[in-house]
């Protein structure tokens, strides 16, 4: 997918708004959150922004207190998901070198088995 830097609305507003149908598992004010159309591992969630944030490069101070909730929604869909005391991983992939390939950030909740290295060895 091509780099969206210049911010145009990507597939993720579309789901926020629900022009795309896809089932939410929160939403508030803040943020949104559903499973990743290509999960890899047994729990793969995302969760959004609803502003519109391309990259973590664009994440302004302004942003903070959605940040924060990303977190929380992030802590909160894991004891949902029942994946809390076993373990999870949260990842933001930024730009080219972080695999970044919908440009409106998004925090990965990945977990239900063991994720086995942080990064796979070249
Ligand atoms: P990233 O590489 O960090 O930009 O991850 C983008 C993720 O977004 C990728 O795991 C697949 C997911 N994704 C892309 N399009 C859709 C969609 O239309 N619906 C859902 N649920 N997930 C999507």
């Amino acid at each position: 997918m091509a780099d969206n830097n210049a911010g145009e609305e990507t597939i993720f507003s579309k789901i926020i708004r629900q022009e795309i149908p896809t089932p939410l598992l929160f939403q508030d004010d803040l943020v949104t959150a559903f499973r990743d159309i290509t999960p890899q591992a047994s729990s793969h969630i995302l969760i959004i922004p609803n502003k519109l944030i391309p990259t973590v490069n664009d994440i302004k101070q302004e942003d903070e207190l959605t940040m924060g909730r990303m977190f929380t929604v992030a802590k909160q869909l894991a004891q949902a998901e029942g994946i809390a005391e076993d373990g999870y991983r949260l990842i933001m992939n930024c730009n080219q070198h972080g695999g970044q390939e919908v440009y409106h950030i998004h925090m990965h909740l990945v977990g239900g088995q063991p994720l086995g290295r942080m990064l796979n060895p070249k």
